[in-house]
């Protein structure tokens, strides 16, 4: 509302929540008839292919800014496509048509589709490349973590914060070597780690509701798209999280700042990740703690899709009910 008492503008109009839950299910269950048939590239190219087919009709002005790739090496989704009907809000669009295309191709749990829509200019424009990621769940005061203090002082703070010791902390992680330092590191703080194999945009997400999932904190490096399309989710769940790219090569430096990045360190934020009215859809591919995946029945296809929206802070659960067609006519 407005302090006149009238409603703001909607730079993302609400009705296109259940467009974008279309969208996720497209690609899920594109995804999903090449589950456990060990070819991850097929099972990724069916995503996106089901994913930009269906984002052609949607009545908005889009531009890819989280997608398959920059121009030369993707040709779709990459970033800088124009989608959707051309009618309609100018909007940024963050895709990942299938995060976790190794737990697909071996239909272990976690698989999802998951793209974010949003206020034109408002989502990072991230080269793929890695990224340092701290979050946690809302209702902690601002700052209580920071990605360039220690994981030990994290925790300690963390624990504080809580108000319990540190052992009553988990700390998700991505199961890397890269992480072997971090992980000895937290659990010398007394907390527990839960490792991942893959999937970090729903590993962040799950430090937003730390009484179901457990997970209290994330932390350690990932890849940079999904650290956006994760950042746009808790902008609608209402955590915090930091990001910082790593542009450790001259390359990296140069694909950052062809897209306009021209402070290598720089600490982002949570709104510098994604600053805008965003609305974000999942849906699960294979089972996970998340989303249940596709179900495929003697004559009908379930999907399960969360959809959130920034401005409402609304979470919505939606059970899909398909034709066995669905997204082959
Ligand atoms: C993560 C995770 C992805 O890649 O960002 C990770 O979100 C990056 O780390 O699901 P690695 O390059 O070490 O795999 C995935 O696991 C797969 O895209």
């Amino acid at each position: 509302m407005t302090e006149t008492g009238t409603p703001r503008p909607q730079t993302v109009p609400r009705t296109l929540a259940l467009e974008l839950a279309r969208v996720t299910e497209r690609a899920a269950v594109a995804a999903a008839r090449l589950r456990g048939k060990g070819d991850e590239k097929a099972a990724d190219q069916a995503a996106v292919d089901a994913m930009r087919a269906e984002l052609a009709g949607l009545p908005i002005r889009g531009t890819v800014v989280i997608g398959e790739g920059e121009r030369d090496e993707a040709p779709m989704l990459f970033i800088g496509e124009l989608l959707g009907s051309g009618e309609g809000p100018e909007v940024d669009i963050a895709v990942d048509p299938l995060e976790g295309t190794t737990l697909c191709a071996k239909d272990m749990p976690g698989a999802i589709a998951v793209m974010a829509l949003a206020e034109r200019g408002s989502l990072l424009a991230a080269p793929d490349v890695y990224m340092q990621k701290i979050a946690i769940g809302p209702g902690y005061p601002a700052g209580i973590v920071d990605l360039d203090a220690s994981p030990m002082d994290n925790i300690r703070a963390l624990a504080r914060a809580k108000g319990c010791p540190t052992d009553q902390i988990t700390a998700l992680i991505l199961d890397r070597p890269r992480h072997a330092g971090l992980i000895a590191e937290v659990r010398e703080a007394g907390a527990s780690v839960r490792l991942i194999t893959d999937g970090d945009v729903a590993g962040i997400i799950f430090t937003a509701s730390p009484e179901e999932t457990g997970v209290d904190i994330y932390l350690g490096t990932g890849a940079a798209p999904e650290g956006v399309l994760a950042a746009a989710a808790m902008r609608c769940m209402g955590g915090q999280m930091q990001g910082r790219l790593i542009l450790d090569t001259a390359e990296r430096r140069r694909r950052a700042l062809d897209m306009g990045i021209r402070d290598a360190n720089r600490k982002y934020e949570l709104t510098d990740l994604a600053g805008g009215d965003v609305i974000v859809a999942a849906t699960g591919v294979t089972d996970g703690s998340l989303l249940r995946g596709v179900r495929f029945r003697q004559d009908r296809i379930q999907t399960e899709t969360l959809v959130y929206r920034s401005e409402a802070g609304t979470i919505r659960r939606i059970l899909g009910e398909h034709r066995r067609d669905f997204g082959r006519s």
